[in-house]
């Protein structure tokens, strides 16, 4: 018999599993890996970039607050909370780590103390000192642009004894907590609407300062059920007004950064150093000058304190002013280009990266 003329080969062919270990393998749930590699990754779709207009959430936050006091609402966070949701697949957060939300509290009204795994801040928007976020037994006043932390399982209740409807954003890391690591959340009422007030307003940021107990006001390890070596980021109030005099100093003395303009990290108190959370990490960000474009694999989530300008993701250009909140991608080529001044609060889930050494950015070629 003569020999066969080569034929091309169909690779898949070359990999035909008998009937016998097909079914072995299926009957065992087992998959070999050149099957399964092309879904690897294909859970869930890509963040998109995108925008809320200020004016939009305004809108949209006054029509809950008139349609919904706080006392009516279901177990649960009880929180009158709109939250932006990404349009690249997702139904409950503006990306698959951090999530934000806008918050409002009518005069006379609390949102009842709670506690829960998920660490959480504050960034005021129409505050007061009489509008308090109560965290870990201080009351925390919350005037327009202060930020507040309310850390991993320590209570908090949202209490405003002002006469003016108050707005904050709220930023937590529930989505990398729950959906992305897919576990459960733990979380606890407080007994009282009200968690009684025990300390003397200041304490927290005291026990912090330049002088400091020897030993941490906060005894030491993590609160709650949790394990882990990263230091507990304490209750803590960052003024506006020192964020913004460190901004200007920066300013006038300093160079910019080239991606981030002049830029001020949010440190963990308790270290000194960013980031304010193991999950994730903040920045004030004062622009002057249009940016130099960059990439990288954790996310960026802008709230625009003052000022108007663009920010280009690949071929989108965002444009936004006072008070929007846009998102940037991962691996999106992005700069930011503002119109005069412009202050912008950043957030990145960029330390959940570093925890495993796989934080990356470049510019592009
Ligand atoms: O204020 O404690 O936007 O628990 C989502 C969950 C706010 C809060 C949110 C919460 C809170």
């Amino acid at each position: 018999m003569g020999q066969q003329e080569p034929q091309e080969q169909d690779p898949e062919d070359l990999l035909e599993l008998s009937d016998d270990t097909r079914s072995l393998l299926e009957s065992n749930d087992l998959r070999p890996l050149w099957e399964v590699e092309d879904d690897l990754g294909n859970e869930s779709e890509g963040l998109e970039a995108d925008i809320w207009k200020w004016e939009d959430i305004q809108a949209a936050i006054d029509g809950i607050e008139r349609d919904v006091p706080i006392a009516d609402l279901p177990p649960g966070f009880q929180r009158r909370v709109a939250v932006p949701l990404n349009t690249g697949g997702y139904d409950n957060a503006i990306s698959n780590t951090i999530y934000v939300g806008v918050q409002t509290v009518s005069p006379g009204e609390t949102a009842p103390s709670h506690r829960h795994s998920a660490n959480a801040l504050r960034f005021a928007i129409d505050g007061s000192e009489d509008m308090k976020t109560v965290v870990a037994g201080e009351e925390f006043p919350m005037k327009d642009g202060d930020l507040v932390t309310t850390p991993q399982w320590e209570w908090h209740d949202h209490v405003n004894d002002s006469d003016e409807t108050a707005t904050w954003l709220d930023v937590l890391d529930l989505p990398l907590v729950l959906d992305s690591l897919n576990t459960r959340q733990a979380f606890e009422n407080h007994e009282l609407e009200r968690q009684p007030v025990t300390k003397s307003q200041g304490y927290w940021e005291s026990q912090y300062g330049r002088a400091r107990p020897e030993e941490q006001a906060q005894e030491g390890g993590i609160p709650g059920p949790f394990q882990g070596d990263r230091e507990a980021t304490p209750p803590y109030r960052f003024s506006w007004q020192d964020t913004l005099q460190t901004l200007r100093q920066r300013a006038e003395n300093d160079e910019p950064d080239p991606h981030d303009g002049y830029s001020v990290s949010y440190v963990n108190p308790a270290t000194g150093s960013p980031p304010l959370f193991p999950t994730m990490s903040f920045r004030a960000q004062l622009l002057q000058e249009e940016t130099d474009p960059h990439f990288h694999n954790a996310v960026d989530i802008y709230f625009v304190i003052e000022g108007e300008g663009v920010t280009h993701v690949g071929d989108e250009a965002l444009e936004w002013g006072e008070r929007d909140i846009f998102v940037v991608p991962r691996d999106a080529i992005h700069h930011h280009e503002p119109d005069g001044e412009a202050i912008l609060l950043g957030m990145t889930d960029r330390p959940v990266f570093e925890s495993f050494n796989l934080y990356a950015e470049a510019e592009p070629q």
